[in-house]
């Protein structure tokens, strides 16, 4: 499988789209899902091509996974939620529909679903 690099993920990388970054170091990058299912829904990405976790690097993977810690114990707090959901898909079959490497995190409260 190739990387695209005109996916929508490095068209926001590139600055080409907005986004609404909520961190970013100089590996990785987090801001919010346009389509949130939960308040705080956050997406975090490397910063170099990357299509899905079947394509990454430990290196990348071991940056992206750090921000994916670090951004849970964020929303955990700032939404006083009590628990968070980690959601990540490769390949159409797998559920991804942008395909550049990306991580949910999906602040949670007891008794309250996920939005379709
Ligand atoms: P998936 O590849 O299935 O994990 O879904 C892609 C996610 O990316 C989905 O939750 C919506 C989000 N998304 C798609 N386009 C944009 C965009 O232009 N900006 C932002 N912030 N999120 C997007």
């Amino acid at each position: 499988m190739t990387y695209d690099p005109d996916n929508i993920f490095a068209k926001i990388l590139r600055g080409e789209i907005p986004s609404n970054k909520v961190y970013e170091d100089d590996d990785t990058f987090a801001f919010m899902d346009i389509m949130p299912r939960a308040d705080g829904h956050l997406l975090v990405i490397p910063k170099t091509p990357c299509r899905n976790v079947l394509d990454a690097s430990p290196e990348q993977l071991a940056a992206v996974m750090s921000t994916v810690q670090k951004m849970a114990q964020t929303v955990l707090r700032a939404f006083s939620a009590d628990g968070v959901t980690i959601q990540q898909f490769n390949e159409a079959a797998g559920g991804q529909e942008v395909f550049h490497l990306h991580f949910h995190v999906l602040p949670r409260h007891d008794g309250v679903s996920l939005r379709a």
